[in-house]
């Protein structure tokens, strides 16, 4: 299933970068975004992950909001997190990049993560930008305010909004000087963060992808392991003599 290049390259104590994608959740219970029972089936991306439709329907907006922690909150990271978390511990240089907002991966035990798109556990005030922690919040309910009569916001990146530049910057140098990408559960589709692993091969990378389809970054890939990355990565990482 592995090529005897990437088992004989991780026995070398390679740089790796990693990027996540929902489908790394998808195995723990989180509906992923455009795949069958992708959130966006219900809605259109630009209805809800946008500044505009936050400021024209707040109340939808914090509503799926709370509808995804909800499903969060009753979840727990899968194999791929826990195997993820091993990795970080087994290699000298690890970075983790997500575009989830989930939370699952610190919930595996990750430490050092790049959350690219933000939190949906966190939010702020789009005023004065003050951390605001839990938020619940119904529809109907009274909109949250800041003290300053902001009004709050979950932290995560909407579409057409800048990527928290020292974050992406870090993801970004981390692509750059790394010896093995691993693109996982994520249809490469979304930039910036989709432009990484891209970097990475284009910086002389060995470029893994894992996922349960191909995807427009498979034909870039030098390697494309189809299947669950529950059920792969834990695999990879027996193959290469790294205990889960
Ligand atoms: C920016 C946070 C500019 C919020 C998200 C045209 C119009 C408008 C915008 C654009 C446009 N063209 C390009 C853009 C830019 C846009 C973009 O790239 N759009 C795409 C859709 C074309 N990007 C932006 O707007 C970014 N900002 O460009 O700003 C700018 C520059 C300077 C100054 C000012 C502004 C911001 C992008 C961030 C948007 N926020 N999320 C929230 O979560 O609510 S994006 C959202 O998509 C999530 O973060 C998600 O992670 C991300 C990517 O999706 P995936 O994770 O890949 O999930 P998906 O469902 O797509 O795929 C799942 C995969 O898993 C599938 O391949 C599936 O096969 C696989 N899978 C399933 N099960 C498993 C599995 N794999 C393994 N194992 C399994 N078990
Ligand atoms: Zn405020």
């Amino acid at each position: 299933m592995f090529s005897e290049t990437l088992i004989e390259l991780l026995k070398k104590d390679p740089k790796i970068c990693v990027l996540t994608g929902a489908g790394v959740s998808a195995e723990s219970g989180v509906p992923t975004f455009r795949g069958e029972n992708g959130i966006w089936k219900k809605f259109r991306a630009e209805e809800l992950a946008t500044v505009d439709a936050f400021m024209s329907n707040p109340d939808l907006v914090l509503a799926w909001y709370q509808h995804r922690r909800d499903i969060i909150d009753n979840i727990e990271p899968n194999p791929g997190h826990y195997a993820l978390a091993k990795m970080e511990k087994n290699f000298s240089d690890f970075c983790l990049v997500t575009q989830n907002v989930d939370n699952l991966h610190e919930n595996a035990g990750s430490k050092y993560i790049l959350e690219v798109h933000g939190n949906i556990m966190k939010n702020k005030c789009m005023n004065c930008n003050k951390p605001v922690e839990r938020l619940d919040f119904k529809e109907g309910d009274e909109l949250p305010e800041c003290e300053c009569g902001g009004m709050i916001r979950p932290d995560v990146v909407w579409f057409g909004e800048m990527l928290p530049q020292d974050v992406f910057e870090e993801a970004n140098r981390k692509a750059f000087q790394c010896d093995l990408f691993f693109s996982i559960g994520t249809s490469a589709i979304v930039y910036p963060a989709a432009a990484l692993p891209i970097t990475a091969k284009q910086r002389g990378a060995y470029l893994v992808e894992i996922n349960v389809t191909e995807t427009e970054l498979s034909t870039l890939a030098d390697e494309v392991l189809l299947g669950p990355s529950g059920e792969i990565l834990p695999k990879l990482l027996m193959t290469a003599g790294i205990d889960v």
